[in-house]
């Protein structure tokens, strides 16, 4: 797993605001415009679980996740999981791996599908769900996914009370060069690190843009309030022009030039990702239930076009519909993207605490 943290000099600096400035624009169903567009189903979902965020849990909440994610890295790999091929490049499944290592193979697998394309947000709540279920089927996980609020860090990363030390109940402290920024404390301090090579830089269009000016409390209003109906667009200010957004920024500032949760194609094996994707479930949750239009909004392809990517955010081909399958590889069920739309609707059924109610 990443474990391996260091900073590129995109992550630092700009003291804009201060770590409790989390004035984001909440928007929960029953109090979008006009109360509509969503939670049809919400009958079949009477009791949601809570996904909050990592700071609000306490110790026993915290050990139960990371107990969780060790006891998953300690079974065997499924005898069920079929890559789809998606990926030419992947590299052939190692089975005597753990069942840990599929959720990272399946996200291998299915690569160049998966990113870049219509099927990042849909595909990506998927795969939390199914994750989540593991968890709980078969670790004895009793919570929630839990998410990282990195709007409250933008101001300094480096001093996010999200990463301590606690060797039992901590996601570990921010390495340094003592350790050549390899993770060496908190929970995940043994796990492997994969060790993935480069996958960043990307052509930057501005490569002196700062990564956590795009994880500031006012960046994230504005995706939430803006691109309405737009779905194409709304992915865009989140991943950003030349992928320099929010969602690649997050993942390049807590994984660093080598780290695992840097690498597009192996992120997963650094537990930091469930968390950093958890947010941008519910960046999409709260962008989809700010107006009514953007509920069930879906656009682009399924084919990644990186070269142009300014000009196809969501990708080219065969266009994305809610009738677009999201293939898990057979470790867990496939579902089309209209299934999950909605996370509180019959097949999901979670939903995320509101941060102004419940920061500490
Ligand atoms: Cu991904």
């Amino acid at each position: 797993m990443i474990l391996n943290s260091s900073f590129l000099s995109v992550a630092l600096a700009l003291a804009l605001q201060g770590a409790n400035a989390l004035s984001v624009s909440v928007v929960h169903p029953s109090a979008t415009p006009d109360g509509s567009g969503q939670g049809n189903n919400n009958s079949t979902c009477s009791n949601p679980s809570i996904r909050r965020e990592w700071r609000t849990l306490s110790r026993d909440e915290k050990k139960n996740f990371i107990d969780g994610v060790r006891c998953l890295s300690q079974l065997p790999a499924s005898p069920d999981l079929q890559p789809t091929g998606d990926n030419p490049d992947n590299q052939p499944r190692n089975t005597s791996s753990t069942l840990y290592d599929d959720f990272v193979y399946i996200h291998m697998d299915g690569l160049q599908s998966l990113h870049v394309t219509g099927r990042f947000f849909p595909w990506h709540r998927l795969f939390l769900h199914a994750f989540e279920s593991h968890l709980k089927n078969q670790c004895g996980f009793t919570g929630a996914l839990p998410y990282w609020d990195f709007t409250q860090d933008s101001a300094n990363i480096l001093a996010s009370t999200a990463f301590d030390a606690d060797p039992e109940a901590g996601l570990g402290a921010w390495p340094d060069a003592s350790t050549n920024f390899t993770v060496t404390t908190g929970g995940f301090r043994d796990l492997p690190y994969l060790d993935p090579g480069v996958s960043f830089p990307f052509e930057y269009s501005d490569p002196e843009l700062e990564a956590n000016s795009t994880q500031t409390p006012e960046n994230w209003q504005n995706i939430v309030g803006g691109s309405r109906g737009n779905f194409t667009a709304f992915q865009l200010s989140v991943d950003g022009h030349r992928l320099q957004g929010m969602h690649p920024s997050t993942h390049v500032s807590a994984g660093g030039p080598e780290g695992d949760v840097t690498n597009l194609a192996t992120s997963p094996s650094d537990p930091i990702f469930w968390l950093l994707h958890a947010q941008l479930d519910r960046l999409w949750w709260q962008w989809q239930t700010y107006h009514p239009d953007n509920f069930e909004a879906i656009s682009g392809g399924e084919t990644q076009d990186l070269v142009h990517v300014d000009d196809f955010p969501t990708g080219t081909g065969t266009p994305v519909t809610a009738n677009t399958t999201l293939f898990m590889s057979n470790l867990f069920e496939d579902k089309k993207i209209g299934d999950v739309f909605d996370i509180m609707g019959g097949y999901l059924c979670y939903d995320y605490v509101q941060p102004n109610a419940t920061q500490v």
